[in-house]
Order: C-alpha cells, then sequence, then structure tokens
C-alpha cells in the first residue's frame, strides 16, 4: 500500500522496528553526521532525531539505508516487482522497427495514468511564514562534514518549470544556507533545472524555484530518477503510488506575483521553500563533503532569494548525508539500477545484468555481464553504455559472460583476473566524465577504460584452447547436500 506522507512512513518504519527514536541532545553540526555515518555504515536504522540544538522540528535520517526501507517508501515488496512491470509494459507493446514510436507512446501513456491533480488546500501549508517571519534557521539544518561551507539541505525535492514550454521538473539538489533567507541552489549543468535556469537567464527573467522538504516518502527516489526531460518526475511517481501526487498552488510563486510560470508544490510536504533565482546571479557555493567521498570544490551557483516558507504544524525535517560509501544514497541508487535494468535492456539487447558497485559511487565503476552472440561484442556494449543517458558517465566498465554474478563483486574481479590479457583486453575511450570526478586531467571530460573479461574465442584472434572452468557435477552436488548432516560438519 503506498504511504501518502512522512508521518505515515514514519510510523510504519516504527511499527517494523526500522527506526530509532534518539532523545539525547545533539547538534545539527557534525554531530548529527557522524552519529548517521556509523550507523549506516553499520546496517542500521532509521533515526529521529526529537531533540535537536537550536530547533524544535524532528529530524529524520538514514530512512532510505537498506534495501528494505527503500522497498517501503515504493510500497513494494522488491524492486523487482516494479521491474517486471516495466518489462511487461515493454512487451505487451509491438517489438520493433516503425512501431518503436508507437511504443514509446504506449508506455508513456500508461505511465501518465495517474497525472499530478491540483487539491484546494494541503498540509504543506497549515503554517505560513512570509516577510519577516521567514527563518531557514528555525529548521534542523545540518552541517555534514568539518569543511563543509555551511549547512545544508541535503534531500530537498526542487520544483521549476520550463519558461519555454511550462513543463515541470523535480530534481534533487543541495541548498546550502546562507542566512534565515538567503541560500544557493546547487545543479549541475547537465541537471534539468539548470536547464530551466538557463531559459531564465537567456530571457533576462527572475525564475521561481520551490524546495519541498519530506511528504511523500516515494519523492525524493522519483526526484532522483534518471528520466528523460519531457517526463515529468511527478508522472513517474504517480506510475510508482498507483495514485495521482496531490498539488497545492505555492503561495508566492505565482503569475499574479509577476512570474512567468505558476509553481505548485507537493500538498503533503512537510516543509516548502519558496524562492527565486535572478537571472546570472551566482554567489560562491561550497565546498561540500560529496558522494565520491570527498569535498567538491566552491564554485559559483545561483543565489536563492527565499519569499516564503509554508509547513505542516508538526514537521518532520528529512536529510541525508552522503560521504564515503556506503552511505544511505546507495540504496536509492540501487533502486534506480533495478528499476531501469528492462530499459536499458531495450537498448542494449545483450545485456543479463549489471552492477553499480557500492565502492564505485555510482559512475566509478559498472559490472556488467552479457550474453555475447558474436566476436568483440563486450567492446560494443562499453560503446553502447559510453552513449546512453547517465551511463555515459561510467567510468571503468567490466563486461563479463552471462554466467558470472555480477552482485558478487569478488566473481568479477577473479574473471578480470582469470580472463584478461591487459593489452589485448583494455579498451579507452574519451568524452564527457562525471563533473565530480576529480582525477580526470579537466573539469568534466576525460578518459575512461573498458575491460573486456568475457571468454576469448577464435573469431576474436585467440587461436590457444581456452579451457574448462571447474565446476562439480550436479549429481555429486545434490548427494552431499543431502547427506551434510551425516559429515558432522
Ligand atoms: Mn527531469
Amino acid at each position: 500500500m503506498a504511504l501518502r506522507n512522512l508521518q505515515e512512513f514514519v510510523a510504519e518504519l516504527e511499527r517494523l522496528g526500522e527506526l530509532k527514536r534518539i532523545t539525547a541532545r545533539v547538534s545539527p553540526y557534525l554531530e548529527i553526521s557522524e552519529i548517521t555515518d556509523r550507523t549506516t555504515k553499520a546496517g542500521g536504522p532509521a533515526l529521529l532525531f526529537e531533540n535537536v540544538e537550536g530547533s524544535d522540528v524532528p529530524l529524520l535520517i538514514n530512512a532510505y539505508g537498506s534495501e528494505r526501507r527503500m522497498t517501503l517508501a515504493l510500497g513494494v515488496e522488491s524492486f523487482a516487482e516494479i521491474a517486471d512491470e516495466i518489462s511487461e509494459m515493454i512487451h505487451l507493446s509491438p517489438p520493433q522497427g516503425l512501431i518503436e514510436k508507437m511504443r514509446i507512446a504506449g508506455m508513456l501513456a500508461k505511465i501518465a495514468k495517474f497525472p499530478p491533480k491540483r487539491v484546494r488546500s494541503g498540509a504543506c501549508q497549515e503554517v505560513v511564514l512570509t516577510g519577516d517571519d521567514i527563518d531557514l534557521y528555525k529548521f534542523p539544518i545540518i552541517t555534514c562534514w568539518p569543511d563543509d561551507g555551511g549547512p545544508y539541505v541535503t534531500l530537498g525535492q526542487v520544483f521549476t518549470k520550463s519558461l519555454k514550454n511550462g513543463a515541470r521538473n523535480v530534481g534533487m539538489y543541495r541548498v546550502q544556507v546562507f542566512g534565515k533567507n538567503e541560500a544557493a541552489m546547487h545543479w549541475h549543468m547537465h541537471h534539468d533545472g539548470a536547464r530551466h535556469y538557463r531559459e531564465f537567464c537567456a530571457e533576462g527573467k527572475r525564475m521561481p524555484v520551490a524546495v519541498a522538504v519530506g511528504g511523500d516518502p516515494i519523492m525524493p527516489y522519483a526526484a532522483t530518477a534518471p528520466l528523460p526531460p519531457m517526463i515529468d518526475e511527478l508522472l513517474f511517481a504517480g506510475f510508482l503510488k498507483k495514485d495521482s501526487v496531490p498539488l497545492v498552488k505555492s503561495k508566492t510563486l505565482t503569475k499574479e506575483n509577476g512570474y512567468n510560470v505558476d509553481i505548485e508544490v507537493p500538498a503533503e510536504a512537510d516543509l516548502v521553500i519558496e524562492g527565486y533565482l535572478e537571472p546570472n546571479e551566482l554567489v560562491t557555493e561550497g565546498p561540500f563533503g560529496d558522494h565520491t567521498g570527498f569535498y567538491s570544490l566552491a564554485d559559483k551557483y545561483p543565489a536563492f532569494h527565499i519569499t516564503a516558507i509554508t509547513h505542516r504544524k508538526n514537521p518532520i525535517y528529512a536529510t541525508t548525508i552522503v560521504g564515503k560509501p556506503p552511505q544511505e544514497d546507495y540504496f536509492l541508487g540501487k533502486a534506480t539500477e533495478r528499476i531501469f535494468l528492462p530499459l536499458a535492456k531495450t537498448q542494449i539487447p545483450e545485456l543479463v545484468d549489471m552492477n553499480l558497485p557500492i565502492f564505485g559511487v555510482f559512475h566509478n565503476f559498472v559490472f556488467v555481464s552479457i550474453d555475447k552472440q558474436y566476436p568483440w561484442q563486450a567492446k560494443k556494449v562499453m560503446n553502447s553504455f559510453w552513449g546512453t543517458g547517465q551511463l555515459m558517465f561510467s567510468k571503468i566498465i567490466v563486461v563479463v559472460d552471462k554466467h558470472v554474478n555480477v552482485q558478487d563483486t569478488d566473481e568479477v574481479w577473479f574473471y578480470v583476473g582469470a580472463n584478461v590479457d591487459p593489452k589485448r583486453d583494455i579498451v579507452f575511450m574519451e568524452g564527457p566524465v562525471d563533473i565530480l570526478d576529480h582525477a580526470s586531467p579537466m573539469h568534466g571530460i576525460g578518459s575512461k577504460m573498458g575491460i573486456d573479461a568475457t571468454k576469448k574465442w577464435r573469431e576474436e584472434g585467440f587461436d590457444r584452447d581456452w579451457p574448462t572452468e571447474i565446476v562439480m557435477s550436479d549429481e555429486i552436488k545434490k548427494r552431499v547436500d543431502e547427506r551434510w548432516k551425516e559429515y558432522g560438519l
């Protein structure tokens, strides 16, 4: 059953023994971060800090920090449930050729079955603060790491609209807090929010932006899902929930107030920060201890001027930290890896499974198994990855044969060691890299490496005999299984 808001999510986590309340007084400056880091790395529960220095608002963190809690947020038993549904959607539709367009239209129609709906009022506006009453410091906004530039809103859903066509985008971008009504908006140049901002800059217009925190537990996931720009994250959320996301009109970001677009916000949110960006007004943002395990350097990003804060009467402030893995964001990424695998297979049909291992922080490593049917297909697959959406940022791709379990990283390294002749099987490519990659020679561009760890064929120029892998016979395995107790081991 889909959960409607953070209050229901917290109650459900607590019922399942997946949440711990902390009543000891803690500081939002680094202390919560250290407690959370230890808890996540130990596979611990979601944490609800009820007594944070300087704020009356309780703070929820690590709510997504396990596969179980992640599936709970998505309202399913397993990621496979959603992946299977997407698979079915793909296969129900005509398979190929000219009909491709119709197939995509059919999928879109299915995804669009539960569009967001406007409602008259929402819990997110039970309290409305404007003018001098605006104060971001009412909320327990944490400073995560010692060299961070300041406190950051880390789990905000950032609502923007295109100036050109009014299309909505929801992204998860961090917001650095500078004062009670001053902040900065951190989005990367390839993010949809940044694209919208460029449109407003080009026309010299003020851009309205709302940042929602908390609310429906599906929203942080929808905001991070790698959707193409033409798919509204709220349609995807509706598809996942099997229900429409209720929206209310924001209090200040409206055409009546002189903006070119109206911004709606999720009715169930705990907190909404409304504000605007001036065209080309940039401030120094950062540094920030990032998901790479290193600090991202300070750089210039849009200043975010707050025009209103609205919140529930009893809000919960949801946040997260990123840093050296594993962190909570790994499980959001894992959900994407599983849910989007069937879609990746439509582009890369030989793909059997993929794993973005925890130590690879999403883009440093991708382990891929393929059903190899023709010579040098592993190299073809590498090129497909480097040409597909956000997978283009994959720095090191390892390709193995279909029987290798890519979820077992030691098993992958075993085949890299065993099957690779480095000079023959390693290829290099150049192109865009993740802008957080600090090792690339220049910001945002660099090289990538592919390792072909599949069995080599004669057709690939390998003219020795490839040895047979050692595997015990099924008959003996079965016999030993049956007699295991007898051995007294
Ligand atoms: Mn988007």
